[in-house]
């Protein structure tokens, strides 16, 4: 009759079984191209089907006790926010994640901050949910192997290990930029990111060395897991290289309880939810 659907032959998904640990449907390399441009509209039709808005996402078919929050720097990146999009979907869904994307948007023109904008991602994606596990990602990166876990590990752990830029090697031994994860636990233990890394350069070793201050070491896929593209850009306006920088490293120790999760400040501008993500905008009171 009408108003009822037949379900004679389909099962219904069970909502109640944990997702299994490796999930099924990864296919490993993969081929990433950034030559036919794509717009925003276009993206929305190929992968939000299955979305809810804000970018949020849960396995249709499994609990997943992976509740992440994909964290993105951003500012006047929207084309490759794009590709970001389009690539990243659908691996986070293959993944087997609970997931959302928070594209954390830096108001006006001041010098960029990247970790600082992590910092803010980190809080405010926690006002909508109860997540557990943090993943950072520069908007230029995709993976090119989806068996790169966007989840948390016993350790903190650097994800973008080979990109092409680096010839797929890691450029240096202690290197943790570009795409990295840590659990809610692991951030609180490093008092999180330093929030006085202004223009480039810096954060990154930064972070890492209150991950060893903190007794823990840092875990990563191999370097055919690790693969990244990057898409290629000139450098940004107001995201000079800052000598400053650099300097701030041999002082860790001395700062990293002083500077992090527990004096980050800022305000928050706006609050736009997409199917594809979640935008806030965010004045960071970046020096005039
Ligand atoms: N970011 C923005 N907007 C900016 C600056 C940085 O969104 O204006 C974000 C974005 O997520 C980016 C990340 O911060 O991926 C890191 O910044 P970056 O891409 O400038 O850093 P990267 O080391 O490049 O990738 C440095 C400049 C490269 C110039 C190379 C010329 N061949």
């Amino acid at each position: 009759t009408e108003g009822t659907t037949p379900t004679e032959g389909t099962t219904p998904p069970d909502r109640t079984q944990p997702c299994p640990d490796d999930p099924p449907a990864l296919v490993g390399p993969l081929s990433v191209d950034f030559s036919q441009k794509l717009t925003l509209d276009e993206v929305r039709q190929k992968v939000s089907s299955s979305l809810r808005e804000g970018g949020r996402y849960q396995p249709p078919d499994c609990v997943s006790k992976h509740k992440v929050a994909v964290v993105i720097p951003f500012r006047n990146r929207h084309e490759h926010l794009n590709y970001w999009l389009y690539y990243l979907h659908p691996i986070l869904m293959r993944q087997q994640l609970d997931y959302g994307v928070y594209v954390i948007n830096q108001d006006g023109d001041g010098v960029f901050n990247r970790a600082k904008l992590m910092n803010v991602g980190y809080v405010e994606a926690l006002k909508d949910y109860d997540y557990n596990c943090f993943v950072f990602s520069d908007i230029d990166l995709v993976p090119m192997n989806d068996r790169n876990l966007y989840r948390c590990f016993d350790n903190p752990r650097h994800l973008a290990v080979a990109m092409d830029k680096f010839n797929f090697q890691l450029p240096y031994n202690n290197f943790f930029g570009g795409v990295s994860s840590l659990s809610k636990e692991q951030y609180l233990k490093i008092n999180g990111f330093p929030n006085t890394y202004w223009g480039w350069g810096g954060e990154d070793d930064d972070i890492f060395g209150r991950i060893g201050l903190r007794g823990m070491s840092i875990s990563r896929p191999d370097l055919q897991t690790g693969k990244y593209k990057m898409i290629k850009h000139v450098r940004d306006l107001h995201n000079e290289q800052n000598p400053a920088n650099p300097g701030k490293l041999s002082q860790i120790g001395g700062t990293m309880d002083k500077d992090g999760f527990n004096t980050l400040n800022y305000t928050v501008k706006e609050i736009v939810k997409d199917i594809l993500y979640t935008y806030i905008t965010v004045d960071v009171q970046a020096p005039p």
